[in-house]
């Protein structure tokens, strides 16, 4: 068949093309032919013999066989126009599962469905064989992954860089309502859509020492002696745009063991041994670090984040750039984007590369690196922000830290200069930090290097400028700039929600998932009674698909015709699951105490989905206690009907495919000032769920665009949370004086869902009490009040619908096409391909 023929490609095709030279032909037959060669040929297995993962494995070749000549051929028509390209720099991509993107991309999915059934087979039950590629912790990692799939979709260069875990994110389960990791073999069984090229490995050096020389002009300079290496191989994945033929790179680092290291440090004739420390030198990735914003400082983190960051950078300038290429105009040919702090010491790592190994003069690397790079910042958490030990870095980097140092140098050189004397300022802006230790304050190095720098939502840039980083926007007004997140509607609409989709190009017509504006043209449709029935048709009939996954997933029953309210992101004190547990609990107690008539709750299953990182206790005993409170409020004849909570284990991309959908309550209940942004809020909102949330984040622009009426607000605004910790917060004075709240927590102590023991909840409980960093027991009254409207609105069906449907006619900013578009403008100076 076709491809096979394809090779380089000589014949240049319009971007738009359908049929890209060497493109089989679009057929039910030609995809059978194609499908059962790959079966044969690459499974070894006749399709009598195959079992469902050699299928979905030939299935998964043939549709890549699809892509590959616009692969190539975007690649050629990338370096023959010599556009400049975005350098996304990750440590996380959490891309979700691939075939159904791919079948969606190259609008193969009916074909690829009529081909399989005539081969007996059934497309969704081969799609769900797919173990998705979890290599990203939530949303900063699901971010860059919507970005990637935009850039492609608008026809615009880019290469994603990161790392190929060998094991993503942990795959949880819960024994006796207590979360236990299981290491996620997202490989073990094949990994269809990766393309390694150990032909291609770069050489990565670390440790040792540097030493000063004089050239051969005379010049004195510095170089790296470095005690060991490793490789990184590049493993090459597609990123299709949808139906525009563009095929982007994703090029994901691995570390294998190189024969320099064995050999130069560790052969002392211990064979064994220095077969041993090829181990080590593969564990750089080995495996993704589970924590969520609270960085730990370990060693093999800066050797991941330096592994992946200088494998990036020599494969663009060596590989990506034509030989001879004048590496001080390298701007015009790249704009790295920082995806946080992580990716950060390839500032230090692009001035090395041009001084040591180019030649390059100091103001001469500066001039360029200063240019190169912008940088986003996700959190405003302080605990977040990472500083490395100058004891690691120059252990580790030597010759990095010297030339931090020499940029903090002419960094305070500049602020003494701007703010002459102010010895105090120019302590607090050093990138060098002095306490506890010596390190070095990566944030504010990206800051200094940066072109740009952004935070993820209009609140969180505003608190950026004025609460994280005020010396430096005063010093650097013009640095800092918004860009709102998004998230891709052709995965969180399209493929998450194909029924929701139908209806609205039935309305509207076709085009929205590219230009997610149009969707306003749905607003007069919120008044259609007829259009009303099917939207809630819809939201009815993914609910039935929730249910059965859940039965078949988690064994957990699903309850017709309730109000289904779901909050699911990682587990953190922030983001105040405790206060959704405690309205739960409320509830619950007010039945059981004889307040409140069960008949008067409204019919509400909560369900919960979040992962805790490993060594966070506090996140771990608040999972411990959902599913406690869970068993006990499922099986309580007194709420029976009415109040259920469901907490299916290892929520992820798959899964939030199929809740978000379902859902018709969105919670997002952070304490204001602590969400940078949030994105599956704005999931949530396009799939047509109300939400509950506080000012925080994007919730701020969601309710703008949706109205105060379509949206339940509650809670302290920001500037009340910072008056609030001013005057003194004291937890324990609401408890003392809101009965409700007492009685709540009280039933916690009392031993009640913990078979009598009193003591299982303590920590949990006496945080509240005692501390609650993130002032739920403050927001407690507000929260269940307006828990309470919720209900009232949603005894009205007509008009819960109708605020539904507004919610996805007035949501599509959030399209992540239009946060690349801000950045393209605002950030990267430079524009789609054409
Ligand atoms: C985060 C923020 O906490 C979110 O509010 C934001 O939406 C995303 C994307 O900008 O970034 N920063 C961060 O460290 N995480 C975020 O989700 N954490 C994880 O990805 C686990």
């Amino acid at each position: 068949s076709g491809h096979r023929t394809l090779g380089p490609t000589s014949t240049p095709t319009h971007p738009l093309a359908t049929a890209p030279v060497g493109m089989p032909a679009h057929s039910v037959d030609g995809f059978v032919r194609e499908f059962l060669h790959e079966l044969n040929t690459n499974q070894g297995v006749a399709l009598s013999r195959s079992s469902a993962n050699d299928q979905y494995l030939a299935l998964a070749s043939t549709v890549r066989n699809y892509l590959m000549a616009r692969w190539l051929e975007t690649s050629r028509r990338t370096r023959e126009a010599k556009a400049k390209t975005i350098g996304y720099l990750s440590a996380e991509y959490l891309l979700g599962r691939q075939l159904g993107n791919a079948l969606l991309a190259t609008d193969l999915n009916e074909i690829a469905e009529k081909g399989l059934a005539l081969c007996g087979l059934d497309l969704v039950t081969l799609r769900n064989q797919e173990v998705e590629p979890g290599l990203g912790n939530g949303g900063l990692g699901r971010l860059a992954a919507c970005f990637i799939d935009s850039l492609a979709t608008m026809d615009v260069p880019c290469i994603g860089y990161g790392i190929r875990y060998e094991y993503g994110i942990f795959r949880q389960t819960f024994v006796d309502g207590r979360q236990v990791e299981e290491t996620d073999t997202w490989l073990a069984l094949g990994s269809p859509w990766e393309f390694p090229h150990p032909e291609a490995s770069v050489q990565v050096d670390f440790g040792g020492h540097t030493e000063r020389y004089v050239d051969a002009d005379g010049e004195e300079r510095t170089r790296w002696v470095p005690s060991w290496n490793v490789l990184g191989v590049p493993y090459n994945y597609m990123v299709p745009g949808y139906l525009n033929g563009r095929v982007n790179t994703l090029r994901l680092w691995s570390a294998q063991a190189t024969k320099a290291f064995d050999l130069q440090i560790f052969n002392a004739g211990d064979y064994a041994q220095a077969v041993r420390a090829q181990t080590f030198a593969e564990n750089i990735s080995k495996v993704l670090y589970p924590e969520d914003s609270t960085p730990q400082g370990k060693e093999l983190r800066l050797q991941q984040q330096y592994f992946f960051v200088a494998c990036s950078l020599r494969d663009f300038i060596d590989n990506e750039l034509e030989e001879g290429f004048d590496l001080h105009n390298l701007a015009d040919r790249i704009t790295y984007q920082l995806n946080d702090t992580h990716p950060v010491i390839a500032v230090p790592e692009l001035m090395r590369l041009l001084i040591d190994v180019r030649g390059f003069s100091w103001d001469e690397a500066w001039e360029v690196t200063s240019k190169c790079f912008n940088y986003t910042c996700h959190t405003l958490l302080p605990e977040a922000l990472e500083v490395w030990s100058t004891e690691l870095l120059g252990r580790l980097l030597p010759r990095h830290l010297e030339i931090v140092y020499r940029i903090n140098d002419q960094f305070l050189a500049e602020v003494d200069k701007t703010f002459p004397g102010d010895g105090l300022r120019t302590r607090r802006m050093s990138i060098i930090s002095e306490y506890p230790e010596r390190g070095v304050r990566m944030a504010y190095l990206a800051t200094v290097a940066a072109g740009k720098v952004n935070g993820v939502a209009a609140l969180h840039s505003q608190l950026l400028r004025d609460k994280v980083l005020p010396d430096f926007s005063e010093l650097w007004p013009d640095k800092f700039t918004n860009v709102t997140n998004g998230v891709t509607p052709r995965r969180f609409v399209k493929l998450a929600n194909p029924k929701l989709s139908d209806l609205i190009t039935d309305a509207i017509g076709p085009g929205w998932l590219t230009n997610l504006e149009r969707l306003k043209e749905l607003e007069p449709y919120a008044d259609d009674p007829e259009f009303k029935a099917s939207f809630a048709a819809v939201k009815a009939s993914n609910k039935q698909r929730l249910t059965a996954l859940l039965k078949t997933r988690d064994d957990i029953d699903l309850p017709d015709g309730h109000l289904l309210d779901v909050m699911v992101k990682r587990l953190h004190e922030y983001k105040r699951q405790s206060l959704k547990l405690l309205h739960i609990v409320s509830l619950y107690e007010q039945v059981l105490s004889g307040k409140l008539p069960a008949s008067a709750l409204t019919p509400r299953t909560v369900v919960f989905g979040a992962k805790a990182a490993p060594g966070y206790r506090m996140a771990k005993d608040t999972i411990h206690l959902i599913n406690k409170v869970a068993m006990k409020v499922n099986s309580a004849p007194e709420v029976e009907g009415r109040l259920k909570v469901a907490f299916p284990a290892n929520y992820n991309v798959t899964l939030a495919e199929k809740l978000i959908p379902a859902a018709d309550l969105s919670e997002q209940i952070s304490l204001a000032g602590m969400e940078a942004s949030g994105t599956g809020n704005m999931k949530f909102a396009l799939n047509g769920a109300l939400t509950i949330g506080t000012d925080d984040g994007a919730n701020v622009e969601i309710r703008q665009l949706v109205g105060d009426k379509h949206f339940f607000l509650f809670g302290m605004d920001e500037p009340a949370v910072t008056e609030l910790g001013a005057k003194g917060y004291h937890p324990g004075a609401y408890y003392e004086s809101n009965p409700q709240l007492r009685a709540t927590l009280d039933l916690i102590l009392s031993g009640h869902f913990s078979d009598g023991d009193p003591h299982a909840f303590d920590s949990v409980v006496f945080n509240l009490l005692h501390q609650d960093r993130f002032m739920a027991l403050a927001d407690f009254q507000s929260y269940v009040d307006t828990q309470a409207l919720v209900e009232q609105r949603y005894a009205d069906q007509d008009a819960w619908t109708r605020s539904a449907i507004l919610n996805v006619a007035r949501t599509g900013y959030f399209s992540s096409d239009r946060s690349m578009r801000d950045y393209l403008q605002r950030i990267w100076h430079t524009s789609p391909m054409l």
